[in-house]
């Protein structure tokens, strides 16, 4: 069997190519080890950029975003017993929305099939062959067949641990890491909003971060050891942690409910270099990874898939292939501009067990300078709503 553009992964970067390259006439195959049902209700990111907002409405799929998404113009830093609003909008004029990642994929599933897309759930033993060819090929098992697809490009959207970025000869990649002392405990709460907008708490036992996925069900984390586990954590210790870290002298507290989910999740940057190898492209996490501290995960991957939807149009379109071969240089602009940014508000809102007495009086201070220098704000603002694309 042949077809234009296989995709590996229906994660948000497989599908919103997939929908992408479908809007632009140019036919794709997606093949997702995990069920429909799986992937629509894998809990993860929560923030979607401004661009990515601006992407998901241009392409036809942002309709629910804009109606059950939360539009927020700002965030709020808390530390010292108090908490201050850092203005995106009047900052950037640009804002975010609160709308869990899951809901994305629901849409973008949603859109695929009725368009009679190509989507295979549950595909198994998947293999990438001759990716330095204009043939590539890719075997697969699926429904107890064993398959082989041809293409003229094979896109790598299967995630940190999928197949496709080990495919690219390891002498020719280039893997940079750093992985953090700690991780986020997760839950996921029946009650009302605490607050309007998001909090990011630094406090000396720990970062702590209030989000929400609806007026009734609300995301929060607490900083944690990366090798605890949630059986440790009762719902009375929970909220005794999450109390302390968020204390506020206005006397605001956070509102208690039923917990439903609990989850650990481990925190690292990661980025593998070339995001190319022939015919063969790798976009969103299966060639990067950044702290969820500036919720730019989701965000890179719609970015990366933007550039490649544009390359892929430039090729079918009029034979050019320009833009394909300047794809990872012109994708780690942004993929090291998020990284920095991820890395920088993550070492500005964490306790490091190993940070000396002067390190914590820098972190203060940093805190201290970008609630009152507005200079210094518009870093944090511009960054956070994600930088216009080039
Ligand atoms: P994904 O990992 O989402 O999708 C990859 C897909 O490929 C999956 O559906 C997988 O089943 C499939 N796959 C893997 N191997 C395959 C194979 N061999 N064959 C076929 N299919 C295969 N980001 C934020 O911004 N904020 C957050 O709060 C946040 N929380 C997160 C929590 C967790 C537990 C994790 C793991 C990540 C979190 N992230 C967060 C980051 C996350 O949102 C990613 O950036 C985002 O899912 C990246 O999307 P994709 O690149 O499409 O990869
Ligand atoms: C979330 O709502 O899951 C969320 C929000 C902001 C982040 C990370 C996660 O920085």
């Amino acid at each position: 069997m042949k077809t234009q553009v296989i995709i590996v992964g229906a994660g948000p970067a497989g599908l919103l190519l997939s929908h992408l390259l479908h809007l632009q006439g140019i036919e794709s195959v997606v093949l997702e080890s995990r069920t429909r049902a799986d992937i629509e209700s894998t809990i993860r990111a929560g923030v979607l950029e401004q661009g990515t907002m601006d992407i998901l409405s241009e392409a036809g799929v942002g309709a629910r975003m804009r109606s059950e998404g939360a539009l927020h113009h700002g965030i709020e830093l808390a530390f010292g017993g108090k908490r201050h609003r850092i203005d995106l909008n009047e900052l950037t004029g640009r804002a975010i929305t609160v709308y869990a990642q899951h809901e994305v994929i629901k849409d973008l599933v949603a859109a695929r099939i009725a368009a009679a897309g190509q989507l295979l759930f549950e595909v198994s033993a998947v293999s990438l062959h001759d990716i330095d060819s204009k043939q590539p090929s890719v075997r697969f098992t699926h429904g107890g067949e064993s398959q082989q697809l041809t293409a003229d490009f094979v896109i790598g959207c299967d995630g940190f641990h999928g197949i496709a970025r080990p495919t690219i000869p390891e002498p020719l990649r280039r893997d940079y890491q750093r992985i953090y002392p700690f991780g986020w405990f997760g839950i996921l709460v029946e009650s009302a909003p605490s607050s309007e907008e998001l909090i990011y708490a630094q406090h000396e036992r720990g970062f702590a971060l209030v989000s929400t996925r609806s007026p009734t069900v609300q995301r929060h984390y607490f900083q944690c050891d990366p090798k605890d586990e949630v059986a440790n954590w009762s719902d009375d210790r929970i909220w005794s942690e999450m109390h302390t870290r968020l204390e506020s002298s206005d006397g605001w507290k956070l509102k208690e409910g039923k917990i439903f989910q609990k989850n650990i999740i481990g925190m690292r940057s990661f980025v593998s270099t070339p995001m190319q190898y022939g015919r063969l492209f790798l976009a969103g996490d299966a060639a990067h990874i950044v702290p969820p501290t500036g919720a730019k995960g989701m965000n890179l991957a719609v970015a990366d898939v933007r550039l490649l939807s544009i390359a892929l149009e430039a090729f079918y379109k009029k034979g050019q292939e320009e833009r394909l071969s300047t794809y990872t240089e012109d994708a780690l602009k942004r993929v090291w501009r998020a990284e920095h940014f991820s890395w920088w508000m993550t070492s500005l809102l964490h306790r490091f067990d190993d940070a000396s007495p002067f390190q914590q009086e820098l972190q203060r201070a940093e805190l201290d300078y970008l609630v009152s220098s507005r200079a210094a704000a518009t870093v944090l603002a511009e960054n956070y709503v994600g930088l216009p694309f080039a």
